[in-house]
C-alpha cells in the first residue's frame, strides 16, 4: 500500500462535524465518492475508544482498498495494524516513528516550512501534510495560513509528495494542486458536508482539473493555460 499511495483526496475524520451522522456513515459515503486515503483523527477519544474505532474503520476501508492512517498515535496504528500513521511537529519525531512502524507502513508528517519538510523527508516520511493553506476553523491551534505560495515553496523543496490542508473545498482544491500538491486533505469539506459523497466527488474532479492546469504549465490562480498564447 505504501508503494501505491494515491493522495488525491485524503479525508480526515471528525465525529463532531459528522453528527448526527456517524463517522462510519460519512467514511462510507466518502469512499463511494472516491476518497483515496482515510485518516482517523479523533483527539477526544480514549485510547480504548480510538482502538475500537480504528478496528471498525479498517472493516470499511480494507475492502475498498483505501489506506487507513492513524493520526498522532504510533502505538494505536501498530496495535490495530493500520496502514500508516501521521505525526505532527509536536508528536513523536518522524525518524522514531519510522523505526517503530518499519519500512512497509505509510508515514505522513505535518510541515509548515521548508525546513520542517526537508527534515521529515530525511527522516523517512512518505508524504507531507502542508498547511494551513487557506485558514481553517477546524484546528484552532493552526498557525497563520501559509497560502498557495507557501505551499508551492514546500512542494518544490522536497521529492516526496505533499497534500495541502486547511480550508480546502471543491472550489479551491484545483488551485492547491496547481501549486504543486499531489492531492488535498480535508475535514470540514467532507465531514461537514450535507452530501459527503458528492463533496468527495467534486474534490476529485477539482484535483484532476488542477493536474491538467499544472501539466499545461499554469499554476497561477485564474489563469488557464492557452495553447500557443
Ligand atoms: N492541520 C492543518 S489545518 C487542519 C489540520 C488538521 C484542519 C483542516 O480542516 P479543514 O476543515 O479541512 O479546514
Ligand atoms: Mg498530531
Amino acid at each position: 500500500m505504501r508503494n501505491q499511495l494515491d493522495l488525491s483526496v485524503y479525508v480526515i475524520t471528525s465525529t463532531a462535524l459528522a453528527a448526527p451522522r456517524s463517522v462510519f456513515d460519512v467514511v462510507r459515503a466518502a469512499l463511494r465518492g472516491g476518497a483515496t486515503v482515510v485518516q482517523l483523527r479523533e483527539k477526544e477519544l480514549s485510547t480504548r475508544e480510538l482502538i475500537e474505532m480504528a478496528q471498525a474503520l479498517l472493516q470499511v476501508t480494507r475492502p475498498a482498498g483505501v489506506p487507513l492512517i492513524v493520526n498522532d498515535r504510533v502505538d494505536v496504528a501498530l496495535a490495530v495494524d493500520a496502514d500508516g500513521v501521521h505525526v505532527g511537529q509536536e508528536d513523536m519525531p518522524a525518524g522514531l516513528a519510522r523505526r517503530l512502524i518499519g519500512p512497509g507502513k505509510i508515514l505522513g508528517v505535518s510541515a509548515e516550512t521548508v525546513e520542517q519538510a526537508l527534515l521529515a523527508q530525511r527522516d523517512g516520511a512518505d508524504y507531507l501534510g502542508v498547511g494551513d493553506v487557506y485558514g481553517t476553523a477546524t484546528k484552532p491551534d493552526a498557525g497563520p495560513p501559509i497560502g498557495l505560495e507557501g505551499l508551492r515553496r514546500v512542494a518544490e523543496a522536497v521529492r516526496i509528495p505533499v497534500v495541502g490542508i486547511g480550508g480546502i473545498t471543491p472550489r479551491n482544491a484545483a488551485d492547491v494542486v496547481a501549486h504543486g500538491a499531489e492531492g488535498v486533505a480535508v475535514i470540514s469539506a467532507v465531514f461537514g458536508a450535507p452530501d459527503p459523497e458528492e463533496a468527495t466527488r467534486r474534490l476529485r474532479q477539482a484535483v484532476e482539473q488542477g493536474r491538467r492546469r499544472r501539466a499545461g504549465g499554469s499554476g497561477v490562480r485564474g489563469h488557464m493555460s492557452v495553447p500557443g498564447a
